[in-house]
């Protein structure tokens, strides 16, 4: 096993990872930003190391800097946690070719699961099902788009092959409106990502977005730890997530979980990762992989008792899957609200010095946040500040327990969307589940109007 491994991250996750190593008995190198200096976690590594000034740009993503700190901390192994460059094929190398360990897939999976084209291409092959599509890059030739379009049927969606993360793509309901729109995303598309490659999909209308945890090791064994559930969620961006997936039974959660878990067999996965679906009328179709530890994967370690990062550890140490898929049994129910540092209804980023701050507790509630009283919320990041999950024998009870936590919870001197959580805890068709990844905005919406 490593002795000290190098945190290239922060916020919440640095600390998630942090306390990962700690139970393994393993030292932390923590890199941070100037604006990062005071935070707690920093203080509480091994080490830490300044790599820069607040800009992202000139320190969480300033590959130079990393890798010396872990030149000069002499650590053996790098996570990258999520965000930032945790899905950077290059760095991935550099970190390799620098003679650290990457915890994570093989730079080349990276980049595969990157191309979205080629993503979709290998679960095609994998027999992992997708959404009915251009099987491929969309040709030059208008004639050959329109009668792709013609096959699949409208409404269609144009996606580029380098976006994911919903950025990147354009719906598009009639053939007259069909070749300006695949233009223009091929454009938008070379202008963002350096890579004009646009394709094609049937636009799913009504979708639920579920998704599949997997772990796999360098041997060729692979597991999947049930669903979760993201369809809460703004702009792209999930601010409740749950597993197991509402109304998804047994025997839905067993065929597409197999089929996952053997994708990852087919391509040479290694260490954790998210199979992405769109989830409509009983079908499950898959859109992307996501090759890094997740913001939600709380939810996943509630319902299994599985620690993924410290799966991700030992994987990337060389160890061979602890677990066969007989040993992963799900039980309860757990949530997660994501606490973001925003008005709860603007959504306006909300920075600053938090200058009271009452955690909640109790049964079945885990806090994984960074902040304290008297910390400050720096400007320069995502506003996300923390995550509550709340376990419970049943949907019900995890709700039940959800909402005693955000009633306790007390953050002053910024503001935060725990109002919004409390709504929607009490939204009758969130209550019932399986609402649809168009929800969220649309309650909005209505709001608005009144
Ligand atoms: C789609 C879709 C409907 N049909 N693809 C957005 C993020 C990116 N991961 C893929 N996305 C979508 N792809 C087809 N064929 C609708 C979305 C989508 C979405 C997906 C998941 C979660 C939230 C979403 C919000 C808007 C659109």
């Amino acid at each position: 096993m490593f002795e000290k491994i190098l945190i290239a991250n922060r916020g919440e996750i640095a600390l998630r990872i942090q306390r990962a190593c700690r139970e393994m008995g393993i030292k932390t190198v923590v890199v941070h930003s100037e604006a990062d200096r005071e935070a707690k976690y920093v203080k509480l590594a091994d080490e830490s190391v300044c790599i820069g000034p607040a800009p992202s740009a000139k320190s969480y993503l300033h590959v130079p800097a990393i890798i010396a700190a872990a030149e000069v901390t002499d650590a053996q192994a790098i996570h990258p946690g999520y965000g930032f460059l945790s899905e950077n094929a290059d760095f991935a190398e550099r970190v390799e070719e620098s003679g650290f360990v990457f915890i994570g897939p093989r730079p080349d999976t990276i980049r595969q699961m990157g191309d979205k084209v080629a993503a979709k291409n290998a679960m095609i092959a994998a027999g992992v099902p997708c959404v009915p599509g251009s099987d491929g890059a969309l040709p030059e030739d208008g004639e050959e788009i329109i009668r792709t379009a013609q096959r699949i049927g409208y409404p269609v969606i144009i996606k580029a092959a380098g976006g994911g993360g919903g950025r990147g793509m354009r719906v598009v309901h009639t053939e007259a409106a069909l070749l300006n729109a695949v233009d223009m995303t091929r454009t938008e598309a070379g202008a963002a990502f350096g890579n004009p490659t646009v394709y094609m999909e049937k636009y799913l209308q009504l979708p639920r977005h579920i998704e599949i945890q997997v772990l796999a090791d360098e041997y060729g064994n692979a597991i999947y730890l049930g669903e979760r559930d993201c369809s809460m969620q703004r702009r792209h961006q999930k601010i409740i997530e749950e597993a197991p997936a509402p109304g998804i039974t047994d025997e839905e959660r067993q065929r597409i979980g197999e089929a996952c878990a053997e994708a990852c067999r087919r391509i040479g996965y290694r260490g954790a990762g998210t199979f992405e679906f769109l989830y409509e009328n009983g079908e499950f179709y898959f859109i992307e992989m996501n090759t890094r530890v997740q913001v939600e994967h709380p939810v996943t370690e509630m319902i299994t008792g599985i620690d993924i990062v410290q799966e991700q550890i030992r994987i990337a140490a060389g160890e061979k899957l602890r677990y066969t898929q007989d040993d992963v049994k799900l039980s309860g129910h757990a949530i997660e609200c994501r606490i973001n540092a925003e008005d709860p209804f603007t959504f306006v980023p909300s920075p600053g010095k938090i200058d009271g701050y009452h955690p909640a507790g109790g049964p079945g509630i885990r806090i994984d946040s960074h902040i304290y009283q008297g910390y400050t919320v720096p400007p320069n990041y995502d506003s996300m500040v923390g995550k509550v999950i709340a376990y419970g024998d049943t949907r019900d009870q995890a709700l039940a327990r959800m909402r005693i936590a955000l009633s306790e919870m007390a953050i002053s001197g910024i503001k935060t969307n725990i109002p919004l959580h409390q709504e929607l805890l009490l939204d009758s068709a969130f209550i019932r589940g399986g609402t649809s990844i168009h929800y969220l905005e649309e309650r909005l919406a209505q709001k608005k109007e009144h």
